[in-house]
């Protein structure tokens, strides 16, 4: 039998949709540039101009399921990244928000079978929002870090096919990730 996990290299092949809430900005783009800055130190171009990342912005977290899970449709992208920030305060707003996004991107990732980043903080306060996007760390960061290991992980699963002795073989995947072909 065999063990599949995620790499951190080899990602020159891989693609990414970001979706982001600009509702709470301050923190939102703060969570941006943590995930950016993770993309980027692992080989990952993420230039808009270029062609591993795409960026695709909505009001607010709300609104991010719809387009990620029709980003992740398109088969374009090895992973769909989320990002947005839901703050309490003193409104039960906030539960209606953050309860429909959570599951929204649980279906979107479930029924397309792309890997689909939950990278929305859920907080009491700005102040603790912030502590979780620079302040004290950059969850942003540990987003990018899930998107490439689940994009490199899907690519091995993907390939996985049963042999005629009834054994897993992941031959196609090992190609895909090597760079030799696309087909998965
Ligand atoms: N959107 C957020 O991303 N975070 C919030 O904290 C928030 N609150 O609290 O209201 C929020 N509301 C906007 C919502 O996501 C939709 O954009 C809006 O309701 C329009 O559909």
């Amino acid at each position: 039998m065999a063990v599949f996990e995620g790499t951190f290299t080899q990602t020159e092949s891989l693609r990414f949709a970001i979706v982001i809430g600009r509702f709470n900005d301050l923190v939102v783009g703060k969570l941006l540039e943590g995930c950016q800055d993770c993309l980027k130190r692992h080989g990952v171009d993420t230039n808009p101009q270029g062609n591993q990342v795409d960026y695709f912005w909505v009001p607010g977290s709300f609104e991010i399921p719809v387009v990620a899970r029709q980003a992740a449709l398109s088969r374009r992208y090895d992973a769909v990244i989320c990002l947005g920030a839901v703050i309490r305060g003193q409104t039960p707003h906030f539960d209606f928000v953050a309860g429909e996004v959570s599951k929204g991107i649980a279906a979107a990732a479930f029924q397309t079978g792309v890997p689909v980043i939950f990278g929305v903080v859920t907080t009491d306060t700005m102040q603790q929002a912030l502590e979780r996007a620079g302040i004290k760390s950059n969850l942003g960061w540990n987003y990018g870090m899930s998107a490439i290991e689940m994009g490199t992980l899907m690519r091995q699963v993907k390939g996985l096919s049963v042999n005629s002795y009834g054994e897993l073989a992941a031959a196609s995947a090992v190609q895909v990730l090597s760079g030799e072909t696309n087909e998965i």
